[in-house]
């Protein structure tokens, strides 16, 4: 019998934010009793700090920096990055006869062209191999708030239709008809502290402007219980057919607002609570497993998209609530950089009564989902893909994985891990308006480390060991991703 697979997929949560992977003070006890179940990985790679191109990895089993135009996604972005002939891992199962859904966070774009928000929405997950979405198409810090049900927006009324708008306030068309950061301080929950002053949905600033689509705007103290309820539906509505599910998290993003059942029960503030939030909701959904008398037949993958971060727009006192817990472990940097706080994420494999628990230290990535997952089912993948067969490794087989690993931070910028070293090609920081707080690594000098002796990328050798600082600078360039022409390298700095 082919297992059901569910990939439950954080978003922005953190190498050290687990409590099976060491947190002392926020105890994920649904998501560690997976974790008795299974392997913990401790050198897992998403392939990129930040979030679209984090999915679009995963998905698609192909790099996103193998295409320039994957970056972070507003909301209301009309180009599809994945093409409708591209293979993607629904797309594979779908060939062993998998019954597929996504449910969550999009963040990959809809619509031909045009998003059609009042009809029919063209390019949805539904073109791209999902048998079924339920998807909310940004991030939870932009508009619109509303969720998309396969090619639908989710209870749209016909005589309140949405307008979504992104740009300058100014050049907004309906700007006197919704409330906004500037005109209405008083409907704030929480404020900001960079970014998010466009439009006011349920006390947040967000970025962009929306109007119409009253009863479809989602509460974000209600997502989880949503899309868990959804969940649930989906996998009884597969029957006796093996099912894939991608539960696509909300949680620990910005704007961090979680349901009344959870606010305080942490002693983190509300980077914590949602955290436990999270933590529910994969309870949630191990529990109907075992009402069904499947989870013995499910994979579950545990992971998230790029690493954690505290100020990420919102004043929710993150990083004075933290105390000493931390969310990256022991790596430097976080969401965005390039060191191994922002990519060196918590991957768990569970699958009660097939796995023994262990902690594996083999080198894996998300991209590998697909080749592996093809392995396991037999099915012959054509097409050229940057995906490996790990599946020995991800079942505990092999604790070795890959020689080699890329990975990108929020600049575009590719890095690259050979066995112990990785090397971080010099780049000139495009994000001079964000807190200082986050450390990218963005500077003007290639770094070189051994991240076996040194796990927090302290002590740049490159200057020690020049021969392998320039063999893996070559290969980057052999494969197009280093840029050799931006104005860092033309200057020979
Ligand atoms: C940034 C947002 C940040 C977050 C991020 C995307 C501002 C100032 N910052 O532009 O809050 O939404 O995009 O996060 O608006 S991700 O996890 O989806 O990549
Ligand atoms: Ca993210």
């Amino acid at each position: 019998m082919k297992p059901n697979i569910i990939i439950i997929y954080a978003d922005d949560l953190g190498y050290g934010d687990l409590s099976c992977y060491g947190a002392e003070d926020i105890k994920t006890i649904n998501i560690d009793s997976l974790a008795e179940d299974g392997i913990i990985f401790n050198q897992a790679y998403s392939t990129s700090s930040v979030c679209t191109p984090a999915r679009y990895g995963m998905l698609t089993g192909v790099y996103p920096f193998s295409n320039n135009k994957i970056r972070i996604l507003p909301g209301n972005a009309q180009q599809c990055l994945i093409s409708k002939e591209q293979i993607t891992l629904p797309k594979m199962l779908k060939t062993a006869g998998y019954n597929s859904a996504v449910i969550g966070k999009w963040h990959l774009g809809l619509g031909d062209g045009s998003i059609d928000w009042n009809g029919y929405i063209e390019h949805t997950p539904n073109d791209v191999g999902f048998d079924f979405s339920f998807i909310f198409p940004g991030t939870n810090d932009r508009v619109p708030s509303i969720f998309v049900k396969d090619h639908h927006v989710y209870n749209l009324e016909q005589d309140d239709p949405i307008t979504v708008y992104y740009g300058k306030a100014e050049g907004c068309p309906f700007i006197n008809e919704i409330d906004t950061y500037k005109n209405n301080p008083e409907k704030l929950k929480i404020r900001s502290t960079h970014g998010h002053s466009d439009m006011i949905v349920n006390g947040a600033g967000r970025i962009g402007y929306m109007k119409g689509g009253k009863k479809a705007i989602w509460k974000d103290e209600e997502l989880t219980d949503t899309f868990v309820n959804q969940a649930k539906a989906f996998i009884e509505s597969s029957g006796d057919k093996p099912f894939f599910l991608y539960f696509a998290a909300h949680q620990p993003h910005v704007p961090r607002i979680a349901n009344k059942r959870f606010v305080g029960t942490t002693e983190l503030g509300p980077r914590g609570d949602v955290i436990a939030e999270f933590d529910y909701g994969v309870g949630e959904l191990v529990s109907y497993l075992k009402e069904k008398d499947i989870l013995e037949n499910t994979i579950i993958i545990i992971s998230s998209d790029n690493g954690p971060v505290f100020d990420d727009g919102y004043n929710d006192h993150a990083l004075e609530l933290t105390g000493k817990h931390k969310p990256t472990g022991p790596f430097r940097g976080g969401k965005y950089s390039k060191y191994e706080g922002g990519v060196r994420i918590p991957f768990i494999v569970s699958w009660k009564g097939h796995l023994q628990k262990s902690v594996s230290p083999a080198i894996i990535s998300q991209v590998d989902l697909l080749a592996s997952l093809a392995k396991m089912l037999n099915v012959d993948l054509e097409e050229k893909v940057d995906s490996q067969n790990m599946l020995d490794a991800l079942l505990g087989k092999d604790s070795i994985g890959r020689r080699e690993v890329m990975f990108e931070n929020n600049n575009k910028t590719t890095m690259l891990r050979q066995d112990q070293w990785i090397f971080l090609p010099r780049s000139k920081s495009i994000h001079s308006d964000i807190p200082m707080q986050r450390d990218f690594g963005d500077m003007p000098k290639d770094q070189l480390f051994n991240i076996n002796f040194d796990i927090s990328q302290q002590d740049n050798l490159v200057d020690n060991y020049p021969e392998i600082a320039k063999k893996m600078s070559q290969r980057l360039e052999s494969l197009g991703y280093l840029d050799t022409k931006s104005d860092l390298y033309e200057s020979g700095k």
